[in-house]
Order: structure tokens, then C-alpha cells, then sequence
């Protein structure tokens, strides 16, 4: 027998382990064995009834994600094959689910009769998640044991839900006392069925999964949910899918499941899902250090600052259970932060995703200090202090006097060089750069700057303690702007360009948002605050010796009072929160054509398309060239969870691959030579790209 399967036979009861860590994966060898093991479990005369479980502890995280898109993903026996076979096995299969059952795994539990789970189990079915629908019975099964609408909710948000909340739909037959005691509670299950003579299966709870619900619930369901799903394909396979399970008999509906599953594995979309998927899992990998390096211990932070940026950054930890020490320098200012997150909580509260008692001991592990003296036991220490180098190397030169040697000293800068903050301590081995992104308690990315001193330790630390908060770290190097920011850069130049050259701001943010991506140019400028922008871009004129007449619309507006949202008025018009088009800013752009010598003329929304995402695309690479971001999918991270770039695109990076890589050259320089003097100096194709294209590359990464 397999070694990926551990067999026990005990009285009267077969034992099944599955054992590919670390998450029983289900590729190809897992099924197979698993198939023999129930097969030979089946034939024995001494087995009355089958318990499948994780022999590790966690029971299944789905199909092999990686098999997905190859020969592997279909080869006998296929999982969707397999689970029939299961159902028709005349014995009761108890699945016993430690930790995890997710996708392929809840499937592989729904094909048994029986269902017990620990307590602090989890189930979903995920592949939403990955543009998929669930393949194999999910679609099929779940409506069938908990009612059609119950069932579409679980599949289309790929949440995980916790085992009480699986026991009140149905999902659960039973809760284990303990996760310990899981194995022994589920042979205590089987033994029953077996001595009540109880059926293979359970008759099924909702055999016609719609009951109960109007003719109409599915138009109406997606008439209320598609405008959410933008240009999404899964979620609309999703409901097909559910259509089936109401309007067919299981084994129809199972093969129409099938077809659907294979429509959504061979889409682009699932395609660049899965590689978001995986290049997540990447990121957390730091070449050149060892994944077992010794790591310093965080088990007090604290955070200086307590503005916006400040409390958001402490609530991350107080949420993880660490205890935060908030630093002001007035007591109005630390008392108004502290009151800040207090509301922050009872809004969770009122929402019910939260408990006072929750609020309060989150608040007990907050605590505020005007004292510098308070920081010495912390381990690490992040500023968030106003976004000024002098100002950032002063917090930092106290810093160096009052922590405890070895404690990591963390500057949230956005823009400033980490390096340069280093220089002003005793100890820049110790220093890096942790740049959250705001809402800080709500954003997932978080870019984690190394310096050229930071030692390992830091950043494998780092990186650590980030996930242990619930973020998505992505090493970046330093420079300006770091991934994010410098990739935005050229975007909103050429953003604000194409205003001048003749387009309307709405026209620009139309095509982007066409795209998916969250927001266009212009309404995230009024969002963020053109004030803002403009500050930075000020405070850095100096180090750049380019020409920014390009962005002089954006100045205006600046000058006018005109900072977005917050003043009512920006590139548009905001009553509360509804845009309009500003006519005046039409007439501006069009004053500062002449001014500038922009020839106008209408343009083309492909135009508008390419030349936005080319210049992005281009920035990226050379950002991989340089060193500063070690992997095209890290680019594609920040700008799915920093910028709004939609998941199912895979990122710019995996976009541009999907273009092709000698088109994306090919438009560069059709644009350099279309664009006169502008064109010369901003499309430059990055010399990286020209290798890759040279060298007949189809995906990037340094070469
Ligand atoms: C499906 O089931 C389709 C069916 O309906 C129909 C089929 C016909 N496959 O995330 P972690 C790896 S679709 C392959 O770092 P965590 C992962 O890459 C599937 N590999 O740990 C990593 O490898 P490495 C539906 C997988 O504790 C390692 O395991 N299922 C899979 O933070 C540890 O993972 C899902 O969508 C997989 N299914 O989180 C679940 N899962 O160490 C996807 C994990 O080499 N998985 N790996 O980098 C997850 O959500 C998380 O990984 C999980 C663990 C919550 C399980």
C-alpha cells in the first residue's frame, strides 16, 4: 500500500489516514491511493463501516492546485469519478475532520455519509477563490444537504466558516469534544451506525434543493449580484451550476458541474488566479536565507504615533493578542488616537463582528505613553510619524538610545530612504522599512523594506510577524516610492497626459475601471487627497530632473484648494459621495494644451488603455531589474493589494505575460515614435524587456 495512505484495521472498522503533508493535497498518487484503501476497506467482510481522516491532523486542503491546467489535474482517477465510487460503497464512510476542509477536501468529506469535525475545524468550499467552481459533487451534494440558497452563499463567497456554524447548516453530523479526541469520537460514531444498522448514506435533506425558494430566486439572485462581479466568470458558473443542482438529477447535474469546472480551469482567469495563488505563497521565501534562520522574538511592540497611519498599525497587533505600547509626544494627541481605535472597535462591535468583551481586552493591550523611557522592553518598534526625513531621523536617534539591543527598529515611511534613516543610528543592521498601506488595520499588503544594512534576521523576523498580523509582506529594495508608488508614478503621469492630449478625466478612469481595476487615476487622486500628492511629488522635485509640466493640471487644482473629496472638489465634483464631471477642468486641460503645445485630439480607448499599462508594465520590469522587487510576482501582489488591480488579471507582470511580451515591446516603441519629444523620453522600453523579447522569453524574470 501507499505510503501516502495509512491503513488500520480495528474491529470491525477501517481506519483511512491520508498522508501527504502538508496539506493532502488530492493529486494524482493521493487519490489513487485513497481510491485502493476504500476499495479494500469495501471488499472486507471484517470492515462495517470506513473512517477517512488526516493522519497528521488536517483533513484535506482541496484538489492539487498545481496539478490545475496539466494532464495531472484529470488523470485516473479523477476526483470527481472517485467521490462516486465513494457514495457507492454499501458502507458507511465517517469523515473525521482535524483543521481544514477545504475545496476538493469538503468534497471528498460530503462524498461520505457521515460527517464529525473537531472544534476548531474549518470548511469551504474555496475555488472561487482560484475562478474555479467546486468540480467534484460540490455544487451538487452541498444544495442537496443544506438547500440550494445556503449552498450558493457558501460557494460564492469561498468562505471558511467554523465547525458550529457547518453543524447549525447540516454540513456537520457532530462536534468532537477536542481535537484530540476527534479519532476516538468518530469511531465512537461509526460503532453506532453499525449497531443501528444505519444506511451507507443518509436519505438527503433538501432532495429538491430549491424548495421553499420563488421560481424566480435565481434571475433574481444574480440580477442583485452581478454588477459586483464585474467581468468575473466563476461566480456566473457557480450558478449555472446551481441552476443544475435545482433542475436535475444528480447524476445530470454532477456531468453539467463537470463541463462548467473545465470551462472555468481553462480560463485565463482561473489561470491568473492560481498564479496569484502561488505567488503569495512565494513571496514569504527570501532567497539567500535559510527558512529555519533563528528568529528574534516579538512579543511587545510598540508604535510612535498615534494619528491615522499610527493607530491603525497598533490595532493590527492588538487584534494578533501582542501588546502594543502607542507613543505620543501630547496627551490630547495620544488620548484622541486611543479614542480613535476605541471606535473603530465599536463600529466592528455594532456590525457583530465582534464582542464588547473582544473590545475591551484589545484595548488592554493597548497601551499609550507619552514617554520614549516606556519603549525599552519593546522588540520592535515602528514609526509613524510625520512624513519628514528630519523629523523621522530624530525619532530615530532616540530611539537608538532608549531600545534594548537587538529590538527591530521599523520606519512606515512611504517615501523617504530607508538607508538614509539607518545612518543615523548606532545599529542600521537593525532597521527596515515596513510600509503599510491605509486603512492600516484593513489593507492585507504590506511592503517590507529591506536596507542595504538590515540583517537577515530582521527580515526573516519581520516577514514573520507580518503574517502573524494576517498581511501579505512583499519584499521590496530601496528607492523611491519602493514597488507601489514608483510604479504608480509613470501610471498617473501618463494618466494626466492623456487629459491633455485629449481626453476627459472620466474617459480615463471609464477605460480602467472597464479593465476591473477598483478605481480609475482620477478618482483615487481625489480619494487619496491631490494635496497629498502634490506634497510628495514637491518634497521630492529636487531628486528628479524631470520634466513635470505633465502634471501641471494636477497643480492647478492644488493651488485652486481643490484636493479631491475632502474639499468637495478635485478632478470632479463630489455631492456626498457621488461624482460628476467638471466641465471646468475640461477648460483647464485644454488651456494648458495650448500653453504647453499638446496637440488635442479625440482618443481611442485602446490608446488610452495601452499607453496607461504599458508604462506600468515597463516600470515594473525595470524595478525587477534593478533588484528592487525580486519577483515579477511581487509586483503583481502589491498592485493587486495595494492599487486595485484586479486578482483575475494575475497582476500587471502575469497581464503583460498574457499580452505577450514582444507585443507589449512592439506598442512601447509604436508609441515612442507616435508621441514626438513626449514619446522619446517616456517610452523607453527597459532593457530587460528587450532581452526577454530577444532571447524569445515568455515570462518574466531577470535575466
Ligand atoms: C479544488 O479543490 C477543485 C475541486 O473542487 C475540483 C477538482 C476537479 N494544492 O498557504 P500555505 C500548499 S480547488 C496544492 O503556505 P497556510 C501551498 O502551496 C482547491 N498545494 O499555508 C504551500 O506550499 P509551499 C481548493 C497546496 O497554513 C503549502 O501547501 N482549495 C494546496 O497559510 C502550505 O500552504 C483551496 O483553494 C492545494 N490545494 O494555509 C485551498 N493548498 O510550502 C487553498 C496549500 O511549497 N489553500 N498548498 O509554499 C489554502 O487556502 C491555504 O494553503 C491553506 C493553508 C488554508 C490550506
Amino acid at each position: 500500500m501507499s505510503d501516502l495512505i495509512h491503513y488500520r484495521l480495528e474491529d470491525g472498522l477501517a481506519l483511512i489516514g491520508l498522508a501527504r503533508p502538508p496539506v493532502n493535497a488530492l493529486s494524482q498518487p493521493l487519490r489513487a491511493a485513497i481510491i485502493d484503501a476504500c476499495e479494500r476497506a469495501a471488499a472486507d467482510t471484517r470492515v462495517q463501516a470506513i473512517i477517512l481522516h488526516g493522519e497528521h491532523g488536517l483533513f484535506s486542503a482541496g484538489a492539487d492546485i498545481s496539478e490545475f491546467g496539466s494532464d495531472a489535474s484529470f488523470a485516473e482517477p479523477d476526483l470527481p469519478s472517485m467521490l462516486v465510487r465513494l457514495t457507492e460503497i454499501h458502507k458507511p464512510l465517517v469523515a473525521a475532520i482535524g483543521k481544514l476542509a477545504l475545496g476538493g477536501g469538503l468534497e471528498l468529506a460530503l462524498a461520505c455519509g457521515y460527517r464529525v469535525g473537531e472544534p476548531s475545524a474549518r470548511v469551504g468550499l474555496s475555488e472561487i477563490n482560484l475562478g474555479l467552481l467546486p468540480g467534484a459533487g460540490g455544487t451538487q451534494r452541498l444544495p442537496r444537504l443544506i438547500g440550494a440558497e445556503s449552498a450558493l452563499n457558501l460557494i460564492l463567497s469561498g468562505a471558511q466558516i467554523n465547525a458550529e456554524r457547518a453543524r447549525m447548516l447540516g454540513i456537520l453530523d457532530r462536534i468532537a469534544t477536542s481535537a484530540d479526541q476527534l479519532l476516538d469520537e468518530a469511531r465512537a460514531y461509526a460503532y453506532e451506525l453499525i449497531s443501528c444498522s444505519a444506511p451507507a448514506r443518509p436519505a438527503e435533506a433538501w432532495p429538491e434543493p430549491a424548495e421553499g425558494l420563488p421560481d424566480d430566486f435565481l434571475t433574481r439572485y444574480r440580477a442583485e449580484h452581478e454588477p459586483r462581479w464585474k467581468s468575473r466568470l466563476a461566480p456566473r458558473l457557480v450558478l449555472s451550476a446551481l441552476e443544475a443542482a435545482c433542475l436535475l438529477p444528480l447524476e445530470e447535474g454532477l456531468a453539467r458541474e463537470l463541463a462548467l469546472f473545465k470551462q472555468a480551469e481553462a480560463s485565463r482567469q482561473s489561470k491568473a488566479l492560481r498564479h496569484v495563488f502561488f505567488a503569495e505563497r512565494e513571496a514569504a521565501r527570501i532567497p539567500g536565507i535559510e527558512a529555519d534562520i533563528p528568529l528574534r522574538k516579538v512579543d511587545k511592540v510598540a508604535v510612535i504615533g498615534a494619528g491615522t497611519m499610527g493607530g491603525g498599525i497598533a490595532m493590527n497587533f492588538a487584534n494578533a493578542g501582542i501588546p502594543v505600547a502607542l507613543l505620543e509626544l501630547k496627551g490630547e494627541a495620544l488620548d484622541r488616537g486611543l479614542m480613535q481605535i476605541r471606535k473603530h472597535y465599536e463600529i466592528s462591535v455594532k456590525r457583530g463582528k465582534m464582542t464588547t468583551e473582544q473590545l475591551e481586552q484589545r484595548m488592554d493591550l493597548l497601551f499609550g505613553t507619552l514617554d520614549y523611557a516606556d519603549l525599552s522592553d519593546a522588540d520592535l518598534v515602528i514609526e509613524a510619524v510625520f512624513e519628514k526625513l528630519e523629523i523621522k531621523q530624530q525619532v530615530f536617534r532616540t530611539l537608538d538610545e532608549v531600545c534594548k539591543p537587538g529590538a527591530i527598529l521599523a520606519t512606515n515611511t512611504s517615501s523617504l530612504d530607508v538607508d538614509v534613516i539607518a545612518a543615523t543610528v548606532s545599529r542600521p543592521q537593525d532597521v527596515i522599512g515596513l510600509h503599510f498601506f491605509s486603512p492600516a488595520n484593513v489593507m492585507r499588503l504590506l511592503e517590507v523594506v529591506r536596507g542595504k544594512a538590515t540583517a537577515p534576521d530582521v527580515l526573516a523576523t519581520t516577514m514573520k510577524i507580518a503574517k502573524r498580523i494576517g498581511k501579505l509582506p512583499v519584499i521590496s529594495g530601496v528607492c523611491f516610492g519602493f514597488i507601489g508608488n514608483r510604479m504608480l508614478e509613470p501610471y498617473v503621469r501618463e494618466a494626466h497626459r492623456l487629459v491633455l492630449e485629449g481626453a476627459a478625466p472620466a474617459q480615463v478612469d471609464g477605460v480602467l475601471t472597464d479593465l476591473d481595476l477598483n478605481m480609475g487615476v482620477f478618482s483615487m487622486l481625489d480619494l487619496a487627497g491631490i494635496d497629498v500628492n502634490f506634497l510628495i511629488r514637491d518634497a521630492n522635485r529636487a531628486t528628479t530632473a524631470h520634466d513635470e509640466s505633465y502634471c501641471r493640471l494636477g497643480e492647478e487644482l492644488y493651488a485652486m484648494g481643490r484636493y479631491g473629496q475632502k474639499t468637495g472638489r478635485g478632478f470632479y465634483l463630489y455631492e456626498g459621495r457621488n461624482r460628476k464631471d467638471d466641465h471646468e477642468v475640461v477648460a483647464m486641460a485644454e488651456r494648458l494644451s495650448v500653453e504647453l503645445q499638446v496637440p488635442r485630439r479625440p482618443m481611442d480607448d485602446q490608446e488610452i488603455l495601452d499607453r496607461c499599462l504599458f508604462v506600468l508594465i515597463n516600470e515594473g520590469i525595470q524595478l525587477l531589474d534593478e533588484g528592487i522587487a525580486l519577483r515579477a510576482g511581487d509586483i503583481d501582489l502589491v498592485w493587486i493589494n495595494g492599487y486595485g488591480f484586479p486578482a483575475h488579471l494575475g497582476g500587471p507582470m502575469h497581464y503583460a505575460e498574457q499580452l505577450g511580451l514582444d507585443k507589449v515591446l512592439a506598442g512601447i516603441q509604436r508609441y515612442r515614435h507616435a508621441l514626438g519629444e513626449y514619446g522619446e523620453m517616456w517610452f523607453q522600453p527597459t532593457p530587460l524587456l528587450e532581452r526577454l523579447v530577444a532571447a524569445g522569453r515568455t515570462r518574466i524574470e531577470r535575466i
